[in-house]
């Protein structure tokens, strides 16, 4: 029977097992520049069968949060090369998760002070995380974005394109593109955000529009078997819904097996929540869904997410509703996670204060099952 230990052949690149590390904001890039201890980090997980990277924002534009980091400047290419030959040297994989926040931004974040974008001027009613003149992190409302132009959003395809190539040249083994948990891909999906009338909203067809040509461009440029992509179907993250996801997520899913994807990452139920969190009447059939990717001719590995535990993640691996399982939080505080799982041992608990943004504490201070930080 398939277990999470099993190694896996992830599109010709060899995985040692089917542990993913799932994508995790942690807030320490300062100017959008990856530290060395950033490195250090995910040295110390390179255990996992494939780390997918934190949110990494693929142009100033793109970025919501304070410290986030970036695939737009030169400098924080470099800092990523540093990144991906320290997990290399464990004998690591690493994809990077290519993010545009849309309307999850606030001015001062961007250029000149300007209005994040979005597909329509709708606010989220919610929050992001900045930092003042003084250099105190705090949080504030999202701003009202402007709705962007048809004519801008060629341009956004590119930025994705760019930034996917910027990563394969820093050294990744693949991207990820972000389009779950509320942001610009999943704001023109669902019908939350999204009011347009042109050929980017209104039918699914024209709302699946701009993640499918990002697909196009994405894959295009990385060649096949690269690119993965993370889906949240009914996540209420960043103030989004849509009444009917069931339909909405299955022609994404058919779209998605016209293209050469390394892997499909679907987040079940509330991101970091309730996994049987529901949006519109029905329960959300995740079988259904991975049902419309394979019908559609799809090959990709299926990946899941969202408050797996041991037994949960080999149910899944063992009746074949996933290929690969992410788990996000017990890494924080777990960097030997695929050691502790395969030898029964206890979890470390995490410490829920040094999530987002500080230093060194609660990010490279998490010993190994041994009481050592390995590597150093
Ligand atoms: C937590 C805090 C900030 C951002 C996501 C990138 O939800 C995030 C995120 C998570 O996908």
């Amino acid at each position: 029977m398939t277990s999470l230990f099993d190694a896996f052949d992830l599109a010709g690149l060899k995985l040692a097992n089917r542990i993913v590390m799932a994508p995790l904001t942690r807030n320490r890039s300062p100017r959008a520049v990856p530290l060395p201890m950033t490195a250090r980090y995910y040295a110390q997980r390179a255990s996992a069968g494939l780390i997918v990277t934190e949110g990494t924002a693929i142009t100033r534009q793109g970025q919501g949060y304070a410290d986030v980091p970036g695939l737009y400047t030169a400098e924080a290419l470099a800092g990523w090369r540093t990144v991906t030959d320290a997990v290399h040297a464990q004998g690591g994989r690493i994809v990077v998760q290519l993010w545009h926040v849309g309307r999850v931004s606030h001015v001062s974040l961007q250029a000149d002070g300007q209005a994040p974008v979005a597909p329509s001027a709708v606010q989220a009613n919610g929050k992001t995380y900045v930092i003042g003149a003084d250099g105190r992190g705090g949080f504030v409302p999202t701003s009202m974005p402007r709705a962007l132009d048809a004519a801008e959003l060629p341009g956004i395809v590119q930025d994705y394109r760019r930034a996917a190539r910027a990563a394969l040249d820093a050294g990744f083994d693949g991207v990820e593109i972000h389009a779950a948990n509320g942001y610009l891909l999943d704001q023109f999906l669902r019908r939350g955000a999204n009011r347009r009338s042109d050929a980017y909203g209104g039918a699914i067809d024209h709302r699946a529009r701009l993640l499918l040509e990002v697909v196009d461009a994405v894959t295009t440029e990385t060649g096949p078997g690269r690119t993965g992509i993370r889906l949240s179907p009914v996540t209420p993250s960043n103030d989004l819904s849509d009444p009917e996801p069931q339909p909405l997520f299955e022609y994404v899913a058919r779209g998605l097996a016209r293209h050469d994807m390394s892997y499909i990452h679907v987040i079940e139920g509330a991101t970091g929540g309730d996994r049987d969190y529901r949006q519109g009447l029905q329960a959300f059939d995740y079988d259904a869904l991975r049902a419309a990717y394979r019908d559609a001719g799809g090959r990709g590995a299926w990946m899941v997410n969202n408050g797996y535990d041991l037994d949960l993640a080999q149910q899944a691996l063992a009746s074949g509703r996933a290929d690969l399982v992410a788990f996000g939080r017990p890494y924080i505080s777990n960097p030997d996670l695929v050691r502790r799982l395969r030898e029964g041992l206890p979890l470390a608990d995490a410490d829920r204060a040094t999530f987002y943004g500080g230093g060194a504490e609660g990010y490279v201070d998490y010993p190994n099952v041994e009481g050592s930080i390995q590597p150093a």
